[in-house]
């Protein structure tokens, strides 16, 4: 197997940290360089054909793309420790506060960054009204996780999964913004900021 990734970029950080908190340190890495364009080459796009990354060919020369496939896939030949869920009430919990914090969090926030940040000109032709407008849509959902955070430790409940992947994937991402927690103002999500730092995901 070999993962197509590229450093600083939050999809592939999700796969990283899911590795981390699997324990898997062999797998096979090709770094690409987004800002150098590296992934619109038509080598990267016969592989990922949206020229995304993260990609992971397996053995067999197929490719799956989309971070939570990978995230998948890697689930069921590394079981432990178990990260999207056991029971169907678990896991469709967990797939819930997962997409809930990809589709409002994460995605706001890129919009934020990629049509507000001046370095990103390489890669977006920058609309102005959507930076604004991601800004607010990731504040809000940082203040409403706040208040989930307040009645347990992790995104979609008593134990750490991929939610918790995807949500500190993005609040680190949100550093180009200069974002981050505010102990006064999102308390909860500081505090859960502060555990994920100590965990595997946290060990960069
Ligand atoms: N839904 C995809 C999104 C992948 C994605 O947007 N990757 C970004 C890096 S975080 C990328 O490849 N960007 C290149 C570009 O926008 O040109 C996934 O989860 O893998």
């Amino acid at each position: 197997m070999k993962l197509y990734t590229s450093a600083f970029a939050p999809n592939p950080e999700r796969v990283h940290m899911f590795l981390r908190e699997k324990g898997v340190d062999d797998l096979e890495m090709v770094q690409i360089n987004i800002m150098e364009g590296e992934h619109k080459s038509s080598d990267y796009r016969a592989l990922s054909p949206f020229a995304q990354i993260p990609a992971l060919q397996l053995d067999d020369g197929r490719v799956l793309t989309e971070s939570r496939a990978i995230c998948r896939y890697l689930e069921g030949i590394y079981p432990e420790p178990n990260l999207f869920g056991t029971t169907p009430e678990e896991t469709a919990f967990i797939e819930m506060y997962d997409r809930r914090v990809e589709f409002m969090f994460l995605l706001p926030l890129a919009w934020w960054i990629r049509h507000g940040h001046p370095a990103f000109t390489v890669l977006e032709k920058q609309i102005a009204d959507l930076a604004p407008r991601g800004e607010k849509g990731f504040r809000r959902f940082a203040k409403w996780l706040d208040g989930e955070l307040a009645n347990r430790d992790f995104v979609a409940g008593d134990r750490f999964t991929i939610a918790d992947i995807t949500a500190f994937a993005s609040v680190g991402f949100a550093r180009v913004a200069k974002w981050k927690p505010d102990a006064e103002e999102l308390p909860n999500l500081h505090t859960w900021r502060a555990r994920m730092l100590e965990r595997p995901c946290g060990q960069k």
